[in-house]
């Protein structure tokens, strides 16, 4: 029997499943070399963790490793139901507020490796944790992609720890009873995105479309609700850190919102994070993003793996 110990959270409703103990040890010597060992020659330690029996669509994974540069804390690599992420926002929410549970960390501000650069985190006393995320920017602004049953859809491509294709002008009831129909929206625009080569920098896979409308309407309006479809076709239940922090590169770069200036990003689900910037190069339009937000332990588990078990290693289409 093989174990995997892991401790379950959420935040703002989206669940990370942070791996403390019982992936085989990765080599290399960033977090880059890491993640392409365990997607390359482990990807069915991923797939056990995350995919059902035991695990669904919804969930994140965190591998906790070991830092890799100077003053880090932990490093950290990011995967779901289809693969892996860069950053993930509400997941280092999640680790930081695991750790923690785990007496492993004290309050304060700490740096975390990722494969997409270093990140740091501050466990605040009441339990809040603001990741001061990978710098985000705008690289093409009202994108048309021709979407098969919707017509042009005019969209930002932005950069926030992941690639986003984020869209203010449609006609979507963006509420959590029509998720079907924007799960449907937004699949059909990833699809329309990849059929017509449309990409990040440097070919860069854009794997979440994010739509944004307004909140009002509720008893506290936040600024904006969004709905963010992740690349695995499941919708993300908080509002995305790495979505919000694109948002903010755009707000920023559009002249929107002001650098310090308080962002308040509603979810489908009604969960919200805050977000602010400051500016790291306003010359090339790339911002610091500032989320911050907070998770509730789910559980602190044992998986076990019976390699006899014909669905040991997740159940695959
Ligand atoms: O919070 O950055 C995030 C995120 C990415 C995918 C799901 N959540």
């Amino acid at each position: 029997m093989k174990r995997i110990h892991v401790i379950d959270s959420h935040t703002g409703g989206e669940p990370t499943r942070l791996v403390m103990d019982g992936f085989p040890t990765l080599p290399g010597d960033t977090l880059v070399e890491k993640r392409d060992a365990l997607r390359g020659t482990h990807d069915h330690w991923r797939r056990a963790c995350l995919l059902e029996p035991r695990g669904n669509d919804v969930l994140v994974g965190a591998l906790y490793c070991a830092p890799v540069t100077p003053g880090a804390t932990c490093g950290v690599i990011f995967f779901n139901n289809s693969g892996y992420l860069g950053m993930c926002g509400h997941g280092t929410i999640g680790l930081v507020a695991s750790l923690h549970h785990l007496g492993m960390i004290q309050p304060g501000e700490h740096k975390i490796d990722t494969t997409v650069g270093p990140v740091s985190a501050t466990l605040h006393q009441d339990g809040t944790v603001t990741v001061r995320n990978v710098p985000a920017y705008r690289y093409r602004q009202r994108v048309p992609v021709e979407v098969p049953g919707y017509g042009v859809v005019h969209g930002d491509i932005a950069w926030g720890g992941n690639w986003f294709f984020l869209v203010g002008e449609h006609d979507q009831t963006v509420t959590l009873a029509n998720e079907e129909a924007l799960t449907a929206f937004t699949w059909a625009s990833r699809q329309a995105l990849d059929t017509q080569a449309i990409t990040g920098e440097n070919g860069g896979h854009i794997d979440h479309v994010e739509l944004f409308a307004d909140d009002a309407g509720t008893e506290n309006p936040a600024d904006s609700r969004n709905f963010v479809l992740c690349p695995g076709k499941a919708y993300d239940r908080s509002p995305c850190g790495t979505g919000t922090s694109a948002k903010l590169a755009c707000l920023a770069a559009d002249g929107k919102l002001a650098p310090g200036e308080t962002w308040v990003q509603a979810s489908i689900t009604g969960s919200r994070f805050e977000g602010r910037y400051a500016w790291e190069d306003q010359a090339q339009g790339r911002v610091r993003p500032f989320i911050t937000g907070s998770a509730c332990m789910t559980a602190d588990t044992t998986l076990l793996i019976d390699e006899s078990d014909p669905f040991a290693w997740g159940i695959t289409a």
